[in-house]
Formats: structure tokens, sequence, C-alpha cells
């Protein structure tokens, strides 16, 4: 059975909510490996990269300036079935609903609403496959990437 890797990300809101070890804690106690981690700020260009399919909803401008609001962790985690558990671990887009249907999920405890939603995760092999690209294996220095102590 073959180890899967999906890319993780703590979102401003959860960054700025001191919710990275909170998180961590139970990436860990469910079984992922942390395989890579770095803090982003990102540029309005690479937040619209890296939201690009949905550069046609109404709430894409919101989204590209709450992603450059404020430093996000990225992580590639690693285990079996990576991307599909990580996205059971998160839960729905919609916090509210996610404290209705999956209380014990991510965005049920520290995501606040739809868009401050705490986490992002891969919902594809294709998409995990790309998000880690772009932010881990491109060339960083054309972008801007952060290393902890510049928080
Ligand atoms: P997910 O992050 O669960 O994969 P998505 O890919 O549909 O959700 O959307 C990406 C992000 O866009 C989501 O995490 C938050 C924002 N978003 C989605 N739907 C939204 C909505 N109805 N209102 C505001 N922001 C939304
Ligand atoms: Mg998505």
């Amino acid at each position: 059975n073959a180890v899967e890797r999906t890319l993780a990300m703590v979102k401003p809101d959860g960054v700025s909510g001191s919710h990275v070890e909170a998180i961590k804690t139970l990436i860990r106690d469910a079984g992922f490996t942390i395989a890579a981690e770095r803090y982003w700020h990102f540029s309005e260009a690479v937040a619209k990269e890296f939201y690009a399919e949905h550069s046609e909803r109404g709430f894409f401008p919101n989204l590209v300036e709450f992603i450059c609001s404020g430093p996000s962790l990225a992580l590639i985690l690693e285990k079996e079935h990576a991307i599909a558990d990580w996205r059971l671990l998160i839960g729905p887009t919609d916090s509210s609903r996610a404290r209705e249907e999956f209380p014990k999920s991510i965005r049920a405890k520290f995501g606040v609403d739809s868009q401050k939603n705490c986490v992002h995760g891969s919902d594809s092999r294709q998409a995990a496959i790309r998000e880690i690209a772009l932010l881990f294996e491109q060339d960083q220095t054309a972008k801007k990437s952060m290393q902890h102590d510049e928080l």
C-alpha cells in the first residue's frame, strides 16, 4: 500500500489565532507524517495561482485578499490515503456546517465561517501534486516565502 502525499495548509486565521501547535498535534495523532513545512505570506499572484479553479466565483476577490492577509503554514503530509483522510479530518468548507455535522473536525473546532475556515486540503491526487509543486518545489527566490523567525 503506497504512501500518499497531500498539501495541507493552516490559513492566516489559524496562524494568527495560534492554532498551529494544536493542529500539528491533531495531524500527528491521526497518523500523518509531516514531511515538510514552510511559512508563506502569499503574494496576490501566488494566491490567484493557488486558487485558480475558483477565479470565476463571486467570493474569489475576498478569498485572495484573505489568503494574503497574513502568514500561512503549508505542510506536506504523508500516509496511506493521505488526501482523503486529511479532507475528512478538516471537515466541510463551511465551519458552521462542520460544527453541525463533523464536530470533531478541525474546521468545526477552529474555523469561523465559509471563508475563515482555518485549514486547506488538496481535493485530489492531481491537486496535491500541483499545490506541492507551487508551494515547495518552484524557484522560491521568485516568490515570497518566510522563515518562522520572520513571523
Ligand atoms: P475547500 O477549501 O473545502 O476545498 P473550496 O475549494 O470549494 O473549499 O473553496 C476554496 C476556499 O474558498 C474555501 O476554503 C473558502 C473559500 N470559499 C469557498 N466557498 C465560499 C463561500 N461560499 N463564501 C466565501 N468563501 C468561500
Ligand atoms: Mg478546494
